[in-house]
Parts: structure tokens; C-alpha cells; sequence
């Protein structure tokens, strides 16, 4: 098949998810076009079957901002026309679902488009009065669409009030390489324990809980934390770290291409966030055997299992998640049985080749193939 697939280029999960789907899509013989604002971080080296197409509006004194979707429906449309595509998948509603549909009209109907929600695009930004009623005939337009976890699906129903089918394609991680630089020796001398937290440091992903977490974990337990990510919430955090005195314990790396490497020497991982469609970032540290704590929020109890791969908590209960983390720490055998639980589910429950197996099986639907 010729499948077009748009992503945002930044580090959030949508473009890692979108990126994996088309490498994987490529090693499978398909004819993969990858459109963005600019290569996103996971198409690293050339790849095979794979052709990227950076999207850009130009600018115009008129234009207030320059209108980005429809610079990305224009490009949708010329590669479509061009590579002959048959298939157009939107990750991220907003804008890629409404671009395609412009795309796809502006070529007579004659290409299918299929929309991945991720999350936001559905629980924050998407039911904003600005996007909803947009959001909701992308929705109501696409020849198929996909939602990354139970919650998300039952979600996008409620908020929109759509009865069309939406189907749950999960999120996926491939085993972690074997070979990595051991980085526990500058992350944590003093044999402390690491605890990390991957984000992109947005308000909804509520950094300061990981620090309170870590602000009590510390007084128990020597440990260092490793933050991961940047984002608008990132200078908050430091300054909490200065402030409170615990500063040379916490490591701020910024953005990190390599998260291998950091989960790879990490004892635990932190997600408490104030909602969470699926939460990739848990799942990758699921893969490298990190037990997780998270809130018990959105797709999160659909991942993390509680009791078995981590813990699960009330959103900001930040005392409950410490408790969690200072026993699973202090316990040896929970903590290897949980992680060994953890990596077991990733690489079972979201194995890249049965979800992949899934988009194609939709594209083949849609297509009248099978
Ligand atoms: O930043 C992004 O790319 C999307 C982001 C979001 O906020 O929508 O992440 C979402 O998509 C990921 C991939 O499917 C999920 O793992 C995240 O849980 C989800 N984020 C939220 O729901 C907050």
C-alpha cells in the first residue's frame, strides 16, 4: 500500500507513535510518506521506503499567522496526487484530521482517511469551544478511526457524541537493545536508587507532583532523581529543586533522543499526571523492566496494572505515591518481581507486530480489501 502519514515533529507520544507505525509499515514492504513541520526526532538515518516532506506555510503580510493546515492539506494533496496514495493517516486531530479532509476533497474523494486521537487532541484542546465543533466532524468524516486506549474511545464518544465506530489500537514498544552505555555511574554514585520522569513537562503532566514524590523518597532512601524532557513547566521545577534544597540530587537532561539509555540504569518510574490517554512514556519504561508509579487516571490503568507492574494513585496524592515508591524501593525481590511483571506486559500485551497488524487489517478495510 502508499499510506501518507502526518505527525507533529515534536518529542510528544503522538509523533513517536506515528514515526514507529510508518518505519514499521516500510519494513513491511508498504510505500510510507511522512509529512511535518520538520523530521521528527524518531526518523533518525535513512530509512527505506520512507520518504519524508517537511510542511511549511508561507508567510504573507496579510497573514496574521500563516495558516498552517492548510500548507498541510495543500501538501497532503500534491503527495497524494504524486505518489499515488491511496491512504492518509492523521495523527492528532488537530490539525492533521481536518487538513486530510481538505486534502481529500481537493482530490475528488478519491484517497481514504484514517485518524489516530492521542489524547489532548480529544481531553484538552479538542473539547475546547474553538476546536470541538471541527474535532467533531473529523470525527464523524474520516473513513476510519482509531483512539489509543478503551478510555480515550468511551471519551471521545461522551465529548462529542458520535455513535460511529471507533476502533482501540493501543500503543506499542519494541524491546530495548541489549547493548547501552551504563550510565547508573554518573546518574547516581553513592549506589542511590534512580527515579525518572519523561515528559514534555506541560502543565497536565504535573512535574512538581514528581518532585514532591521525590522531595519525600529522598528523606527515606538515598536516591537522585532524573527529569527528562523540557517543556513550560521546567523552570518551576528547578527553581522547587533550588529552593527546597535538593537540587544537586536532580538531574534536568532536557530533551534525550537516547531514553534507552536513561531507563536502562532507572529503579522507577514517575507519571502523575492529571490525565493520560495511554501514557507511551510508562509503557518504554514497562519495556526496560522499570516498575511505574502513575495516578490512576484515563488509559493508565489499561498499561499499568497496580499491585503487579506499579502502583496506581489519586491524582496529586503525592503521599500515597512516595509510600508506594519508598516500599517497592526498599523491597529487593517486589521490586525485581514487579519490574519483571512490567517488561512481561509491554513486550506481550504491546508487541509492535500485533498492533501493526491492526492499522494494516484498517487500512485493507477501508480500502474494500478485505
Ligand atoms: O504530545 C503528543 O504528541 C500527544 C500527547 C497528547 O497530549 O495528546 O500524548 C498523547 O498521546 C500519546 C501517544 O498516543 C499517549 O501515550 C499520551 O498518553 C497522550 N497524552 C495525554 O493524554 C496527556
Amino acid at each position: 500500500m502508499r499510506i501518507g502519514i502526518s505527525c507533529y515533529s515534536t518529542f510528544g507520544g503522538s509523533g513517536v507513535v506515528a514515526t514507529e507505525v510508518g518505519k514499521a509499515l516500510a519494513a513491511r514492504g508498504h510505500e510510507v510518506h511522512l509529512l511535518s513541520p520538520s523530521v521528527p526526532p524518531r526518523l533518525m538515518g535513512f530509512e527505506d521506503r520512507i520518504t519524508f516532506h517537511e510542511v511549511r506555510a508561507s508567510p504573507y503580510p496579510l497573514f496574521e499567522d500563516s495558516p498552517y493546515s492548510i500548507a498541510l492539506g495543500s501538501k497532503m494533496a500534491d503527495v497524494a496526487d504524486h505518489h499515488g496514495l491511496e491512504i492518509l493517516h492523521a495523527h492528532y486531530a488537530i490539525p492533521h484530521a481536518m487538513a486530510a479532509l481538505l486534502a481529500r476533497m481537493a482530490l475528488g474523494g478519491r484517497l481514504k482517511v484514517v485518524t489516530t486521537l492521542h489524547g489532548t487532541d480529544i481531553t484538552v484542546v479538542g473539547s475546547d469551544p474553538s476546536y470541538l465543533p471541527m474535532v467533531k466532524m473529523a470525527i464523524r468524516e474520516s473513513d476510519a478511526v482509531t483512539a489509543v486506549s478503551e478510555f480515550l474511545r468511551q471519551e471521545t464518544q461522551r465529548t462529542f457524541q458520535v455513535d460511529r465506530p471507533i476502533e482501540v489500537i493501543g500503543n506499542f514498544v519494541a524491546p530495548p537493545l541489549n547493548e547501552r552505555p551504563d550510565c547508573r555511574a554518573w546518574l547516581a554514585p553513592k549506589a542511590a536508587f534512580v527515579l525518572t520522569h519523561i515528559s514534555n513537562f506541560r502543565p497536565v503532566k504535573r512535574v512538581m507532583d514528581v518532585l514532591k514524590v521525590f522531595e519525600r523518597v529522598r528523606t527515606g532512601i538515598p536516591a537522585r532523581l532524573v527529569m527528562v524532557g523540557d517543556g513550560p513547566d521546567r523552570l518551576e521545577a528547578e527553581a522547587y529543586c533550588r529552593d527546597h534544597g535538593f537540587a544537586h540530587e536532580v538531574r534536568f537532561t532536557g530533551k534525550q533522543l537516547d531514553i534507552g539509555t536513561v531507563l536502562a540504569c532507572s529503579d522507577l518510574f514517575l507519571l502523575p499526571s492529571a490525565t493520560e490517554s495511554f501514557g507511551l512514556a510508562a509503557l518504554e519504561a514497562m519495556g526496560h523492566g522499570v516498575p511505574v508509579i502513575a495516578s490512576r487516571v484515563g488509559g493508565l490503568p489499561e498499561v499499568v496494572r497496580h499491585g503487579e507492574d506499579g502502583f496506581l494513585e489519586a491524582v496529586g496524592d503525592v503521599d500515597a505515591m512516595a509510600k508506594d515508591a519508598l516500599g517497592l524501593l526498599g523491597d529487593e525481590s517486589l521490586r525485581i518481581a514487579m519490574g519483571a511483571s512490567a517488561r512481561q506486559r509491554a513486550l506481550s500485551t504491546f508487541a509492535e507486530g500485533p498492533i501493526v497488524d491492526q492499522y494494516e487489517a484498517l487500512y485493507r478495510h477501508v480500502l474494500g480489501m478485505a
